[in-house]
């Protein structure tokens, strides 16, 4: 009937499934399948009741993302939904993997909704910049009710069968989900169930018809925390739509939001992040069909945060894990830790009640080394110096297993000489986890002059295994992410010698997107660490160094660019700090001069795009949306900018080379002068995006 659609016919049964891989994403050719499908289902005597589901590893994912931006091509999904809706005979839709989006949307047209129990159910168009489009902001609503579907719709998370199933979003649990859904199509006629359209149905809008507070309230909570970001705001208006307005208003009404939604900048750098996200998951280099080696164990190697975090993240993933410590005090406390979060995350009903224990059952603390003999990954996570992690690593190659994968979490070390203190230098790359390892999504696997491409392989899938977004670096001094940190930092101190003051070069930074400026995050990391390696290395940054010598380290002293009041977190400004810098420059025979915000953004931002330019020139990371991906899940660069490269795409890069060759003279600073990659592209009018055409015409 369709090359993406069948239709079979179980005697009076129809069964409608759609095979598209690999997410039976709704494209023409679905939409248009779709709809042969039902008519033909409707029109055929023999039928009296009709199941949709689809083939292949999970229900439709939603809309084909591909197709936005492009001209719309029939037919268009709510009329097709329109048709499912006003069908005469039962639609049963059959659910298993996952149904999302205009998946779902596909659904909630259906007059009943069956689903296998690991399935999970969600409106994410917000997390594209989008809302949903084909009336999943009014069916939902009338299918469990304002509140769960402002949380799903505004916060974009799924949910799973069994609370789909206690919302009556499902109807039923079912084993498989073509049989279950035929069985349950025989159940609703030998029943003669009504068909129940959720358009005509408004009984779970009452509540909040009557007391808007239900809804609003919900809103509110949802979007505390949405810095910047458009979509959240317009989904809940969309949601407050299926409240106030007959069903068929309220759906022109999201579709106007929808299309609105599409055309946005912040929409487009979002779904520039989706595939940037996938595509950093593909390596660069690496063979075809190179197979990933089997891991179901890993040694995590120090307890302290970092290894707790790291061991935490393979845990929630259900990976058993070695932990290993020195001695029995510090493994100890390193469990406890573990132990608590997990408590806390519980406590908050974040994980299952009993979720805590059963993820303390997959780890095992061990003391010594030698425990790491059964891993098949180790990672390292002890001291950042040298002359360990190359004893740590001579002792891994003693202990562990052949073909084990063995990873340091170093966040600027050589792996390449770390790997040289072992005999199998293949097996050897570099897993950079971001602190806190349990929670940050980013993951730079560090590929150094020998690593296998299976090793590589296998440290990318397991990343991704563990809910990580990995994005493969080569070898240099603080990876992609730290080494371009490093830019930022640079001018931000060199700001503070000029006349800004750390609150103004901060609020800059956040205003712009980030979660944190360059000061409250030195404040949160600790001063003391960079001032003693200063003093190691005889380097001095007088300002720094002189709040360090007030005892001023940040916030574990309560004190450091801002004060900590009362044991709280929030940074703020002191009267103290600007005195200590007016006496240090007034000491070094300087003057402060009014500094603008926009040269404060400019020289907090354009630095870090130089230096990713010479990342990418260098072959450190294998394409600029690489690393996009590093500063959107490591840095919380914010997503509605789509990453430093691409929005320096947005900003044009002659305007930024320019910029830089004027601090470069300015300032005095000759590391400021535009970097030969981003000179070319400016010169020839070209964005970065244009590099991944100029390297797919080239292969
Ligand atoms: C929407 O529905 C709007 C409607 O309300 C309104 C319409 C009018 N389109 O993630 P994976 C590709 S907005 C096109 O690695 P997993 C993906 O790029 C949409 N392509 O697999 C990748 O390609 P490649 C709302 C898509 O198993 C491949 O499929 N829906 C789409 O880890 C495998 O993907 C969403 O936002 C798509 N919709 O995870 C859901 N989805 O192999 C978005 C995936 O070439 N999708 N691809 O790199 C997901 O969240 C995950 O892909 C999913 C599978 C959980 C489904």
């Amino acid at each position: 009937m369709s090359e993406v659609v069948k239709l079979e016919r179980h005697d009076d049964i129809a069964i409608v499934t759609v095979d598209s891989p690999p997410v039976n994403a709704l494209s023409a050719a679905v939409r248009g399948g779709i709809q042969q499908g039902i008519r033909a289902a409707i029109a055929d005597p023999e039928v009296k009741g009709i199941v949709l589901t689809c083939a292949g590893r999970t229900f439709i994912a939603g809309a084909d993302i591909t197709e936005f931006g492009k001209p719309p091509k029939p037919p268009a999904l709510n009329d097709v939904l329109a048709e499912i809706e006003n069908s005469p005979k039962p639609v049963v839709a059959a659910i298993h993997g996952t149904a999302l989006g205009g998946g779902l949307e596909v659904a909630l047209a259906c007059h009943f909704r069956v689903a296998v129990k690991d399935a999970r159910l969600g409106l994410p168009e917000v997390k594209l910049g989008l809302l949903p489009g084909a009336g999943g902001t009014q069916r939902l609503p009338r299918a469990v009710g304002p509140e769960l579907a402002v949380k799903m719709i505004v916060g974009g998370d799924p949910i799973g069968a069994a609370e789909a199933l206690k919302n009556g979003l499902i109807e039923e649990i079912v084993e498989g989900p073509a049989a279950g859904g035929e069985a349950f199509a025989r159940k609703v006629l030998a029943e003669k169930r009504p068909l129940r359209r959720l358009r005509d149905d408004d009984s779970k809008l009452a509540a909040a018809k009557a007391d808007r507070s239900i809804f609003t309230n919900a809103v509110a909570a949802m979007t505390k925390k949405t810095r910047g970001l458009e979509a959240p705001f317009a989904a809940a208006d969309a949601v407050g739509y299926a409240i106030d307005l007959p069903f068929d208003e309220g759906l022109r009404k999201e579709r106007e939001g929808f299309l609105k939604l599409v055309a946005s900048d912040q929409s487009k750098a979002q779904r520039y992040a989706f595939f940037a996200e996938r595509e950093a998951a593909k390596i660069a280099g690496v063979p075809e069909g190179t197979k990933s080696r089997n891991v179901a164990r890993v040694a995590v190697i120090g307890a302290g945060t970092m290894g707790g975090g790291i061991a935490m993240s393979f845990a929630n993933a259900g990976i058993p894990v070695t932990l290993i410590e020195t001695g029995e005090e510090q493994l100890k406390r390193g469990m406890g830790v573990m132990q608590k979060n997990w408590e806390a995350t519980a406590a908050r009903g974040g994980i299952p009640a009993d979720a805590p224990a059963k993820r303390m059952a997959l780890i095992d603390g061990k003391v010594g080394l030698e425990n790491v003999k059964d891993a098949d990954l180790v990672i390292e996570a002890v001291f950042e110096t040298m002359a360990i992690k190359k004893e740590v690593f001579g002792k891994l190659d003693q202990y562990a297993k052949p073909g084990a994968v063995l990873a340091s979490n170093t966040s600027y070390l050589n792996i390449d000489q770390i790997a040289s203190e072992t005999t199998r230098p293949q097996d050897v790359l570099g897993m950079h986890f971001f602190s806190p390892a349990n929670v940050m999504k980013l993951c730079e696997v560090v590929r150094a002059a020998k690593t296998a491409p299976d090793a590589l392989v296998t440290a990318v899938n397991i990343s991704r295994k563990i809910a990580k977004v990995p994005a493969v670096v080569g070898v240099c001094d603080g990876f992609v992410g730290n080494r371009m940190l490093a830019q930022r930092g640079k001018q931000a101190e060199k700001l503070l010698f000029e006349g800004a003051l750390p609150q103004q070069v901060d609020a800059v930074v956040t205003k712009f997107g980030m979660p944190m400026g360059p000061f409250a995050m030195g404040d949160l990391a600790g001063l003391d660490i960079g001032w003693r390696s200063r003093k190691d290395r005889g380097i001095k940054s007088e300002i720094a160094d002189a709040l360090c010598e007030a005892g001023r380290f940040g916030q574990k002293t309560g004190k450091g660019y801002y004060k900590y009041e009362g044991g709280s977190r929030a940074p703020l400004p002191d009267p103290e700090v600007e005195k200590l810098i007016d006496e240090t420059l007034a000491r070094l025979g300087r003057k402060r001069r009014a500094v603008g915000d926009e040269e404060i953004l400019e020289r907090m931002m354009y630095p870090m795009i130089n230096e990713g330019a010479k990342i990418l020139d260098e072959g450190i990371a294998a394409r600029p949306s690489d690393i996009d991906v590093i500063w959107l899940y490591g840095y919380g660069w914010p997503i509605y900018r789509g990453g430093p490269m691409y929005w320096a795409d947005s900003v044009g890069l002659k305007q930024i080379a320019d910029r830089l060759a004027y601090y470069a003279k300015e300032t005095n600073d000759p590391s400021l002068e535009p970097a030969p990659l981003l000179k070319r592209l400016a010169a020839e009018g070209k964005t970065f995006a244009s590099l991944a055409s100029e390297a797919s015409k080239a292969a």
